[in-house]
């Protein structure tokens, strides 16, 4: 192990993803003595490590980029409407490479451990090699979904086969060709993945232990004068995604789903399914707080799994019975329902029949047996806390961030967290991230740590850590904007429900990523209300 470095640095970023990237770029732009750590062999995060065939987003691939250099803007074209994990990978390589950030990150290492020295006022931090790094400032973009989730099924270690993690999938490429694959998970991971699976193994058996609402993701090519017009209007349409409430353009229904017609209802829906993508979820503005509203637009959604799906059977295993639509991450796929129509596709309902065992050969339920060659999971993440709870943080006063959180996590403006200062979190619980464009998002968030690092700097502030009560009630008007919608009847990760003996609050902002900003910009604009501000002359 390296001995630890006497240099006390002014910032370690945790993570090389979309916000790690970004948080490099703009440190080096504020001339700050920066390292940063990443577990992946490179640069990318989230798509870096979710290869899995099929993986896409489901914003749009203008929207889901940087808009912080027009130039980077007008240099990068997208080919599709909803782009691939292999193009989103090659533009974040990109914008590495265009800026120079490789060089600052270690690449291949963890950070395990992070403790705050409150009489030196700065953070260690420690790499699974033995690194060690001493600075003021530490902004974990660790990811929200980056901790993947390994189920706890009786016998997993026992299947002779090959076994895959959609979150974790090869680098080199994966035949299935011949292959009785068993998929188990039909997240957002599992839901575009199948389709394609079920395209190059000889046999796909789906393993589904709750259903999840998906629309048609209706990707295509991008056409050479919608890449004009998106150049053109580039600007107004990031200025107009950086106060909107999911950080990209999005509109709904101008009525209310209850106050309109039947008709007018059916037209509404339709009209989104035949469009595509995320926003029907979004059709008209009561759908997520009002169930009556839900349910027009959940029985919409079901009609359409019963035309599409032969098998009335399989029609109904696919229809989730357990939340309002939308209120798990509405899915985007690329002929999903379809593929139950396959010869060489079987849907197993765990719910009727649960898994007893999984064996060298495959699968066991409690009423038949599935012989398998690969086993691919696609069972989730521990969402928003996971990738920080499992290092070793420990802030003032002997405050250990896995204890803290341990009712549920605690966050001013999901960016600080009591206990701990001079540490910020990127995308993490308390914010609107995996409710809002994470690009945006992501630029949000690190403009205002580097504003509140360049205050520091300015003011002779060697520690800024929120107050208890202004971190309180900023969680206590997360979770009242919450209960005010349908998100909280859901068994959902949002709710940290998916996670055995995880505290189930409700970890997102969804009061709306424009109204986050405000509150961030307010917070910045008081000289950072709720925060305690130290210097050192002061302590002196
Ligand atoms: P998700 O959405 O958390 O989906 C995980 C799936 O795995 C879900 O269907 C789970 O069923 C299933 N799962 C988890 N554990 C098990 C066990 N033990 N047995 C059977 N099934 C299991 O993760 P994704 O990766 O698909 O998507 C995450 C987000 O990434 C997504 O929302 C987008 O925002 C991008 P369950 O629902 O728990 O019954």
């Amino acid at each position: 192990p390296t001995p630890t470095s006497s240099e006390v640095r002014d910032l370690v970023i945790v993570g090389a993803g979309l916000a790690g990237i970004y948080a490099m770029y703009r440190a080096l732009e504020e001339g700050l003595g920066v390292v940063g750590v990443e577990a992946g062999e490179s640069v990318g995060g989230t798509w870096y490590w979710n290869r899995y065939p099929g993986a896409r987003c489901d914003v749009e691939s203008v929207d889901y980029s940087y808009s912080f250099d027009r130039e980077l803007e007008k240099d990068w074209r997208w080919t599709e409407r909803f782009a691939t994990q292999p193009e989103i990978l090659a533009y974040l390589d990109h914008v590495a490479d265009r800026y120079d950030l490789r060089r600052h990150f270690a690449f291949g290492r963890r950070v395990t451990a992070a403790h705050f020295d409150e009489r030196a006022s700065t953070w260690t931090v420690t790499l699974d090699d033995g690194t060690r790094h001493r600075t003021r400032f530490v902004m974990m973009a660790t990811g929200c979904l980056s901790a993947p989730i390994r189920p706890d099924l009786p016998g997993i270690d026992d299947f002779a086969g090959a076994t895959l993690f959609t979150a974790q999938w090869p680098t080199e490429p994966v035949d299935l060709a011949g292959k009785r694959v068993g998929l188990i998970g039909t997240g957002s991971s599992g839901i575009q993945a199948a389709p394609i699976i079920a395209e190059q193994a000889q046999s796909l058996t789906v393993f589904q232990r709750s259903a999840n609402y998906t629309v048609p993701a209706r990707n295509r090519p991008l056409t050479e004068a919608e890449q004009q017009e998106i150049q053109e209007t580039y600007p107004q349409r990031r200025e107009a995604s950086r106060y909107a409430p999911a950080g990209s353009l999005s509109t709904t229904h101008a009525q209310k789903a209850t106050e309109v017609s039947a008709e007018e209802r059916e037209r509404a829906f339709e009209a989104r399914w035949q469009e595509g993508g995320v926003l029907f979820a979004k059709t008209f503005p009561d759908q997520s707080s009002d169930l009556v509203a839900n349910d027009y637009a959940r029985e919409f959604a079901e009609a359409k799994i019963r035309a599409i799906v032969q098998d009335p059977q399989v029609a109904d295993d696919l229809i989730p019975k357990d939340h309002p639509i939308g209120t798990k991450r509405i899915v985007t796929d690329t002929g999903y329902y379809e593929m139950y129509n396959r010869d060489n596709v079987e849907l197993v309902n765990l719910r009727r029949h649960p898994i007893e065992q999984v064996t060298a050969w495959g699968i066991k339920t409690d009423d038949a047996s599935y012989e398998l060659d690969v086993l691919v999971f696609a069972t989730g993440f521990d969402a928003l806390t996971g990738a920080l709870t499992s290092i070793d943080l420990r802030g003032a006063r002997g405050a250990v961030l896995a204890e803290e959180w341990a009712d549920g996590p605690e966050t001013y403006l999901g960016l600080g967290v009591a206990g701990f200062p001079n540490l910020i979190t990127l995308n993490g619980p308390g914010s609107p991230s995996v409710l809002a464009n994470m690009s945006t998002h992501t630029e949000q968030q690190v403009d205002w740590a580097m504003d509140l690092i360049r205050y520091c700097r300015a003011h002779g502030i060697d520690q800024a850590e929120p107050r208890r009560d202004a971190a309180e009630k900023w969680t206590e008007h997360l979770g009242e904007v919450a209960e005010g919608t349908l998100f909280v009847k859901a068994a959902s990760w949002y709710m940290g429900a998916n996670v055995e003996g995880k505290k189930r609050t409700f970890m997102p902002y969804i009061g709306g990523f424009g109204n986050y900003r405000r509150a961030c910009d307010e917070v910045r604009d008081t000289g950072y209300e709720g925060y305690v501000l130290t210097r050192s002359t002061a302590r002196a």
